[in-house]
C-alpha cells in the first residue's frame, strides 16, 4: 500500500509484511543503503567545492581510472553494509572479487548478498551530469552458517529478491523493487529524509525517445542499425527524439517516467557489450519488468542469463515494452 509523503521508512515498515521473505533483514538491507546513498549523496553534491575530484591514481578492475567519488561510494557502501552485519556477502564494480562478510559473532548467519555499482557513470562527475548507484540483492545459495561463495554472486537475475538504484541528480531519488512493484523516493535535503514521490512507477507501454551513443553506430550489428534507422524515419510518430546523458541510471530514470528504450548494444569494439550483467543490467532488469517495461540482451530476457563471472558484459536493451519489441523484429531479421 503506497500514501504520497510517506517516508522510506514508513514505507517499509508498512510494506515488510509483503516482503515474500518476510524477514525484517531486507528492511534493515534497505536502510543500510538508504543512509550509505545519502552519505554519498552529500559529497556528490559539493564535488565541485573541494578536493574530491579527479583522479585517486589508481584504475579499478575494468581499467578504468578511478575518480575519488568512485573510491568514496564504494567505501562508503562497504562499510555501512558491513557494519550492520546484515549480508554474508559484498560484491562491487570497484572490487576484483566479493568480499565475504565473516563477522566472529553470527557466524555467517546471515542470508542476502549485495551486488553493486558504486557509482555508475563517474565520468560524468567533473562535468557535473548526474551519476547514479545501482545494487541488486539475492538470499544466499550455499547453506547459512558456512563462508559465502562465488555460487552465491552467480546467480541468475529472476533469483533476485530486491533491487535499486540512486540517481544523484537535480535531486535525488531512490527507485527500488522488492518484486511488488517500483516506488521512487525524493530526498528533502534539508531533512535528509526520503519522501515517496513516485509511488507505483511504470513505463508508458511505448514511448518516442531512443538512447544510445551513437558514435558507436558504424560497429553496431545491422539489426541495431535497421532499428536506429526506423527511430529516425518519418512516419506515424516519428522520427523519436535521441537522448542520451551516458548515465545508465539517468538515461533509464527518464524513460521510465517518459517511455523510451535504452540501448548498449554489443559491437565489433565492444565484443559482449560494455554493461555489467550483474550490478548493473540484473537490477535495472528487475526493475524494468517490475515496472511493466521489458529488458533483453537480444532474443533473450536479460534475467534468464546463467552468469559466469562476477564482471562479465551483456548486451543490454530495455525500456517500454513495444519498443524493445520492435528492436527485437529488427534483430531477428539477421541474428
Ligand atoms: P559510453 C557509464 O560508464 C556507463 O556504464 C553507463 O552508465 C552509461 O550509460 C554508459 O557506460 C556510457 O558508455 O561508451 O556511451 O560512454
Amino acid at each position: 500500500m503506497t500514501k504520497k509523503n510517506q517516508t522510506l521508512g514508513e514505507f517499509i515498515i508498512e510494506n515488510q509484511s509483503s516482503f515474500k521473505y518476510s524477514s525484517g533483514e531486507l528492511s534493515k538491507l534497505i536502510n543500510a543503503i538508504r543512509l550509505a546513498a545519502k552519505v554519498v549523496n552529500h559529497e556528490v553534491n559539493k564535488a565541485g567545492l573541494v578536493d574530491i575530484l579527479g583522479d585517486a591514481g589508481d584504475t579499478n578492475v575494468q581499467g578504468e581510472e578511478q575518480k575519488k567519488l568512485d573510491v568514496f561510494a564504494n567505501e562508503k557502501f562497504i562499510s555501512t553494509l558491513k557494519n550492520r552485519e546484515i549480508v554474508c556477502g559484498i560484491a562491487s564494480e570497484e572490487e576484483d572479487s566479493f568480499i565475504a562478510i565473516n563477522s566472529n559473532d553470527n557466524k555467517h548467519q546471515n542470508k542476502y548478498v549485495v551486488l553493486i555499482d558504486p557509482l555508475d557513470g563517474s565520468s560524468n562527475v567533473d562535468v557535473n551530469v548526474s551519476v547514479g548507484t545501482i545494487f541488486s540483492i539475492y538470499r544466499r545459495v550455499t547453506p547459512v552458517g558456512t563462508p559465502v561463495t562465488l555460487a552465491d554472486f552467480l546467480q541468475p537475475g529472476n533469483k533476485q529478491v530486491a533491487a535499486g538504484y540512486v540517481v544523484y541528480g537535480t535531486s535525488t531519488m531512490l527507485v527500488y523493487t522488492t518484486g511488488d512493484g517500483v516506488n521512487g523516493f525524493t530526498l528533502n535535503p534539508a531533512l535528509g529524509t526520503f519522501y515517496l514521490s513516485h509511488p507505483n512507477m511504470q513505463f508508458p507501454e511505448t514511448g518516442k525517445i531512443y538512447s544510445v551513443n551513437e558514435g558507436n553506430y558504424v560497429h553496431f550489428l545491422q539489426g541495431v542499425k535497421d532499428y536506429i534507422k526506423y527511430c529516425q524515419q518519418e512516419e506515424g510518430d516519428r522520427p523519436y527524439t535521441s537522448r542520451y546523458i551516458g548515465s545508465l541510471v539517468s538515461d533509464f530514470h527518464r524513460n521510465m517516467i517518459k517511455g523510451g528504450i535504452y540501448m548498449y548494444p554489443k559491437s565489433s569494439v565492444t565484443e559482449s557489450g560494455k554493461l555489467r550483467l550483474l550490478y548493473e543490467c540484473n537490477p535495472m532488469a528487475f526493475i524494468a519488468e517490475q515496472a511493466n517495461g521489458l529488458a533483453v540482451g537480444g532474443k533473450s530476457r536479460i534475467m534468464d542469463i546463467e552468469p559466469t563471472e562476477l564482471h562479465q558484459r551483456v548486451p543490454f536493451f530495455c525500456g517500454s515494452r513495444k519498443m524493445v519489441e520492435k528492436l527485437q523484429e529488427c534483430l531477428d531479421k539477421y541474428h
